[in-house]
C-alpha cells in the first residue's frame, strides 16, 4: 500500500484524528490529507467525517489493502481479482528480482496442484503464494512447506474449525481435504536462490464447485461466514513467525498430524512404500516402519489405510 495512505490508517486506528492534525504529523498539506482519504475510500476503507475529525468505521473485507493493513509480518501484498496461477505470478516476480511479496488473488483460473495436476480455484477462496528467498540450502525447503502447513492448520482453527495435517502438507478438516499446499524454488545446492509457497485454502468456496471424488471441503461448509482478511492475515503472521523460530515447526506439525501412528501406503519415485507412519523429522521426511525395515521418505503421495480393513 502507498506509504502515506498506510500511515493514514495507522493513526485512524485508534481514535479519530482532525485534518489539520494529519496533516502536521505526516508533513504534508490538509489537500493532501484529503485525496489520500478519498483514496482510502474508493479503496473500500470506510472513513467516516465526524465532529472530532476523520475517523475509520470499516475495513474492506478482502484484497490487498484489506489484508496489508494491520498485517504483523513483512509481505507486501499484489493482489489480482482473477489471476492464471499465483505461483506463476510469483515465479515471474521472483525472476523480475523481487522478495517477500505474497501474490493473493480472489480466483484462478489455470492453478496448480503437484506433479502436473490441476487446483480448483473458485471465487471465494484464499489463494495465495508467498515469495521468499529463504537462507538455506535447498535440501531444507521442506521445512517452509511444513511451517506453512502449520499455519494454514492454525489459520483454520483461528475461524474455530478443528484442522489436522496429513503428510506432506495436505490441510484435513474432518477427514476431508481444505488446503493444499504448492512449493517451488530455484537455487544451487548450498542455497536457495527464490522460493514460492502456494497456498490454496477453499474458504468461502461451494463444495459442489470443487472436484467431485477428491474427498475436498471448504471452511464455508462447517462455520459461516468466515472472515477470509483475518484468516489470510493468520495463515501469512503465522508462516513469517515459523520461520524465525524453525525449532517449532515439527513439533507443531507433530501435533496436528492426522498420518502419524497410521498405516500408510506412500507412492515415492522409487516405488511404493507400505508400513506404520512413526514420525517425522527435519526438515520434513516421513518415517515408516515397513516389514523390512525403517523407511525416511522425503516426496511422495500418501494414503492413509484403515487398518481394522486390511490395505486395500
Ligand atoms: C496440492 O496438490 O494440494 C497443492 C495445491 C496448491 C494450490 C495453490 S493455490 C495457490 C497456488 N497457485 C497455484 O497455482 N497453486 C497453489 P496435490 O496434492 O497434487 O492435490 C491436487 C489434487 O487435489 C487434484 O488432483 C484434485 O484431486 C484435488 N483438488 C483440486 N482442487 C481442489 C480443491 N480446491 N480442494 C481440494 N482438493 C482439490
Amino acid at each position: 500500500m502507498q506509504e502515506t495512505r498506510a500511515q493514514i490508517l495507522d493513526a485512524l486506528s485508534g481514535e479519530a484524528v482532525s485534518g489539520p492534525a494529519l496533516a502536521e504529523e505526516l508533513s504534508i498539506t490538509r489537500a493532501a490529507v484529503w485525496k489520500h482519504i478519498e483514496a482510502l475510500r474508493a479503496a473500500g476503507f470506510e472513513v467516516a467525517s465526524t465532529e472530532n475529525g476523520y475517523e475509520l468505521t470499516a475495513v474492506p473485507d478482502f484484497g490487498g489493502n484489506a489484508v496489508e493493513f494491520g498485517l504483523d509480518a513483512p509481505y507486501e501484498i499484489a493482489y489480482y481479482d482473477s489471476v492464471d496461477s499465483t505461483n506463476e505470478r510469483a515465479r515471474e516476480l521472483a525472476d523480475a528480482g523481487e522478495e517477500n511479496v505474497v501474490v493473493l488473488t480472489d480466483r484462478q483460473t489455470d492453478a496448480k496442484g503437484r506433479l502436473d495436476r490441476a487446483w480448483e480455484s473458485p471465487s471465494g477462496g484464499i489463494w495465495l503464494s508467498i515469495l521468499t528467498r529463504p537462507d538455506l540450502p535447498a535440501t531444507q525447503a521442506p521445512i517452509v512447506t511444513m511451517a506453512t502447513a502449520v499455519a494454514t492448520a492454525r489459520a483454520v482453527e483461528s475461524t474455530g474449525i478443528d484442522a489436522k495435517i496429513k503428510w506432506p502438507n495436505d490441510v484435513l478438516v474432518d477427514g476431508q481435504k481444505v488446503a493444499g499446499i504448492l512449493t517451488e524454488m530455484e537455487g544451487e545446492a548450498d542455497r536457495i536462490s527464490w522460493l514460492v509457497v502456494g497456498v490454496g485454502l477453499n474458504a468461502n468456496v461451494e463444495e459442489t464447485d470443487l472436484p467431485e471424488n477428491a474427498n475436498a471441503t471448504s471452511l464455508q461448509a462447517h462455520e459461516e461466514p468466515i472472515d477470509r482478511r483475518a484468516c489470510t492475515q493468520a495463515l501469512l503472521e503465522g508462516v513469517h513467525e515459523l520461520l524465525q523460530t524453525p525449532q517449532e515447526v515439527l513439533p507443531a506439525w507433530r501435533k496436528r498430524s492426522s498420518t502419524l501412528d497410521r498405516r500408510v501406503r506412500v507412492d515415492t519415485p522409487q516405488g511404493e512404500i507400505t508400513g506404520t507412519a512413526t514420525d517425522v523429522v527435519f526438515p520434513g521426511a516421513l518415517i515408516v516402519e515397513t516389514e523390512t525395515g525403517t523407511e525416511r521418505v522425503t516426496v511422495g503421495d500418501c494414503e492413509h489405510l484403515r487398518a481394522d480393513r486390511g490395505e486395500t
